[in-house]
């Protein structure tokens, strides 16, 4: 199956697509008018790898086993059409009060001031679910009232019934957080699930030229 679409999807993720700049603070940020996605999840959840699973560069954003690699707003371009931020990870348990305090700063100024941003994905990780983490977050994201989408990261490593039950309580959860779109995807960077059907749905959000 292939529409317009898919096509604008497929030719936006292949092309080009460039570190624009990695920013610990609001005022680091360049400017931008391209509508901005933004990553945002646990510290290891699996951001980076999915920006890099997207764009099909292996080492464009950077992937740690050690959780709390990413401690800036990292934004990417793609074309002339779309910004990609991959926010610093939340929820690793050796932080500081001071450093979550700070994380926390950083992500409600970039909310409540990035004017060009159009939606946000929320990652959670598909062997555990929405997590208490999570749940101190997403009012954050509701008072920002810029839509966002949740998705399961490593698919792979659950099996079947296991994925079926995190996605059934996933959407219940949401059901509950007015800017949550009602459905959450499954991903996986290792298999390529929901990869494609990500790429589309960013794209609609794209600047179409
Ligand atoms: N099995 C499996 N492992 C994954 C998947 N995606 C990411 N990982 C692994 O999860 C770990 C963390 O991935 P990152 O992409 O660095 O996570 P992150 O959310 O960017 O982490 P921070 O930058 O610390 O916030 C790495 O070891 C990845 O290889 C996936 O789809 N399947
Ligand atoms: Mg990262």
């Amino acid at each position: 199956m292939s529409d317009g679409t898919d096509d604008f999807a497929r030719k936006l993720f292949a092309g080009e697509c460039k570190f624009v700049a990695g920013a610990a603070s609001i005022e680091a940020l360049p400017p931008s008018k391209l509508p901005e996605i933004a990553f945002v999840g646990r510290s290891n959840v699996g951001k980076s790898s999915l920006i890099n699973a997207l764009v099909n560069r292996r080492k464009l954003a950077r992937v740690s086993r050690t959780p709390g690699r990413t401690r800036q707003i990292n934004l990417f371009r793609l074309r002339d059409s779309l910004m990609i931020a991959d926010l610093p990870g939340y929820g690793f348990a050796k932080i500081s009060k001071a450093e979550m305090e700070a994380w926390n700063r950083l992500i409600s100024a970039y909310l409540a001031t990035r004017k060009s941003l159009r939606r946000v994905l929320l990652l959670l990780d598909a062997r555990r679910g929405v997590v208490e983490a999570d749940r101190q977050v997403m009012p954050l994201l509701d008072q920002a009232a810029i839509a966002y989408q949740a998705l399961l990261t490593k698919a792979d490593a659950v099996t079947k019934s296991e994925l079926e039950n995190v996605l059934h309580a996933a959407v219940l959860e949401i059901q509950s957080h007015p800017a949550a779109l009602a459905d959450v995807l499954a991903t996986s960077v290792e298999t390529g699930a929901g990869i494609a059907e990500l790429r589309v749905r960013l794209a609609e959000l794209a600047v179409h030229g």
